[in-house]
């Protein structure tokens, strides 16, 4: 009797895994390499230009550079009768979409009055400096024109209200493309009413009011994540 209490005790304790492994049912599952990496946003500024030979020069600006074209720089002003382009290429080099913002100002400057401009063309109380009334503009936005058309340019202030309101969406490595025309016609004349020159309602004026004159065009272009 006390033999079979013994083997039933053993016996219970191996049931129990008591002094021996036991195999069972088992599985594994993992979630390693939880990782979190940020995108990019760039803005690059590639400028290029065209004009009267020998009266334009080029910075190309790039990835924190500023560009720009100076058109008649200090031996070599333009004159009535030509013409010129600045295009800016601007693209997102991330990989994160963003909104293109610009802020333009213009800045118009008499720079003095000879005699023929001050008593043969009466300029005398008119704003500092003419050249940017008479001066033709176009802007093109990846070949939309938004100031002006395939055949007439616009005014000035125009194409600094265009720049102004630009709000485009720009998907990582996307490109917008912005194409300044300018023309300074042999025969300057005022838009008009319709703002447009080359047109009927154009005005005459005598073109020695824009002698010496000069303007400045800046132009900041913000890409802001979207
Ligand atoms: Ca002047
Ligand atoms: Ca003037
Ligand atoms: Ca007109």
């Amino acid at each position: 009797m006390k033999l079979l209490s013994i083997i039933v005790t053993v016996v219970a304790l191996a049931a129990l895994g008591v002094g021996g492994t036991l195999a069972v049912f088992s599985d594994v599952e993992t979630s390693t390499g939880n990782t979190f990496s940020a995108g990019t946003l760039n803005l690059v500024n590639a400028v290029a230009g065209t004009g009267p030979v020998g009266k334009f020069v080029v910075t190309p600006g790039g990835d924190g550079i500023n560009g720009n074209v100076v058109f008649g720089g200090d031996a070599v002003k333009l004159v009535p009768g030509e013409s010129g382009s600045i295009t800016w290429t601007l693209q997102n080099t991330g990989s994160v979409p963003g909104t293109l913002t610009m802020a333009a100002t213009l800045t118009s400057l008499e720079n003095g009055k000879n005699e023929p401009e001050l008593v043969a063309a009466g300029d005398v109380a008119d704003p500092a400096g003419e050249l940017d009334l008479y001066m033709g503009v176009k802007l093109t936005r990846d070949g939309t024109f938004l100031v002006g058309s395939a055949t007439n340019f616009g005014k000035w202030s125009d194409l600094v209200s265009a720049l102004n309101a630009q709000s485009e969406s720009m998907a990582g490595s996307a490109s917008r493309v912005y194409v300044l025309s300018w023309s300074l016609a042999l025969d300057l004349k005022g838009v008009g009413p319709d703002n447009l020159f080359g047109t009927a309602d154009d005005v005459p004026v005598d073109d020695n009011l824009v002698q010496s004159d000069s303007l400045t065009l800046d132009a900041t272009f913000t890409l802001t994540q979207s």
